[in-house]
């Protein structure tokens, strides 16, 4: 698929999006999955061709033919692999859909959400200049999205998100390093604390916890974690070391819906609010994330904009809509509760690979 703009990151620029989607066929009712990993290893060390592998020779295999009493059960059963949570939760996620499905459910509710409006914010690359983000961001603002997150990397952090805040007094704003900064940078990332920011997100390392529990020291604006949270005991680990208060949660970063669950909870009762973060899914992973956004611990805004943020044409129908009051309804379908639209998605295949019966 191509966006409909690149999109830039701190670690790089991406337009083309080329995932693999999983179609899992339990007991002749079938559920879809989406893997999230991008096409090179940059964001982590998960690729698409990687995750293709893994599927095809180790964790699908393990499944085939297999009972499974409830999806909470898949993520133990793949546990014999270290890592490739991206791989991981594409095939859960095709599971617990079929699942929902086979129990005539909407996904978000065999889950153990809840029925209410999700809050929506929108993630805007690095643009130009800070006037073209100003332009940019008061677009989607108009446009009804609940908070703003500006990606930044370091000469193009400080005066761009400024602007914003000048052109924007009273909207939601966020920032999001993805890990462009280190702890000698602390004192510069504090120029931020004056522009009452929601929070600043993944501003170190990657696979960090400890320096960020210095650096939330040293700042007033709250720190959120991203990349460094791959397990509910890396949550855990975040939140007793006071590393970040606020924890993004991504489906494929932590390896399932099961550890959303299990992360969402533990989060909760510490009193951390968490949000769904994305990674520019298609139709398919967009509708997980809805769902799993209903969980209760899910209080702040998500990056789960609309499908016409990213695609001329998704791959499911209806498309994901965000409402002018910045919020998306659940489905009440069962399962992921939008339809994947298979001659689209067929017209988009490069290559389709059947295990098992
Ligand atoms: O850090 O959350 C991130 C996109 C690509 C890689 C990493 C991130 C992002 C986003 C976009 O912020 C989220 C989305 O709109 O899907
Ligand atoms: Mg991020």
């Amino acid at each position: 698929m191509r966006l409909k703009a690149p999109f830039v990151t701190s670690f790089g620029s991406q337009q083309g999006r080329r995932f693999i989607l999983v179609e899992a066929d339990l007991d002749g009712v079938t559920g879809y999955g989406e893997v999230t990993a991008f096409g090179a290893p940059l964001y982590n060390e998960e690729f698409t061709d990687s995750a293709f592998l893994v599927l095809r020779d180790y964790l699908i295999p393990r499944l085939l033919g297999e009972e499974i009493e409830s999806p909470s059960d898949v993520v133990g059963r793949l546990s014999f692999v270290r890592r490739h949570n991206m791989a991981k939760a594409g095939l859960e996620g095709a599971i617990w859909d079929a699942f929902a499905r086979a129990q005539g459910v909407p996904l978000w509710q065999a889950l153990g959400g809840e029925r209410r409006p999700i809050p929506v914010g929108v993630s805007i690359g690095i643009q130009s200049s800070p006037a073209e983000l100003v332009r940019v961001a008061s677009a989607f603002h108009a446009q009804g999205y609940r908070r703003l997150k500006l990606k930044i990397e370091p000469g193009r952090d400080i005066a761009f998100v400024a602007a914003v805040r000048e052109a924007l007094p009273t909207a939601q704003i966020m920032a999001d390093a993805n890990s462009a900064y280190t702890l000698a940078d602390a004192d510069h990332l504090a120029q931020l604390d004056p522009l009452d920011l929601m929070m600043i997100e993944q501003p170190l390392s990657h696979d960090d916890i400890f320096d960020h529990a210095e650096l939330q020291r040293r700042l007033r604006t709250s720190i959120c974690l991203d990349e460094s949270i791959h397990t509910p005991a890396d949550a855990a680990l975040a939140i007793r070391l006071g590393s970040c208060r606020i924890i993004n949660i991504k489906v494929g970063r932590v390896g399932g819906l099961e550890h959303v669950r299990t992360i969402e909870r533990l989060c909760r009762e510490a009193g951390v609010p968490v949000w769904c973060g994305g990674m520019l899914e298609s139709g398919i992973g967009r509708a997980h994330n809805v769902a799993l956004a209903s969980l209760p611990g899910f209080t702040l805004p998500g990056d789960t904009s609309g499908s016409d943020r990213y695609w001329d044409k998704d791959i499911v129908e209806p498309p994901v809509t965000v409402s002018p009051d910045g919020t998306i309804t659940l489905p009440d379908g069962p399962g992921i509760g939008y339809a994947p639209d298979l001659g689209t998605i067929e017209a988009l295949t490069e290559s389709v690979v059947t295990l098992g019966g």
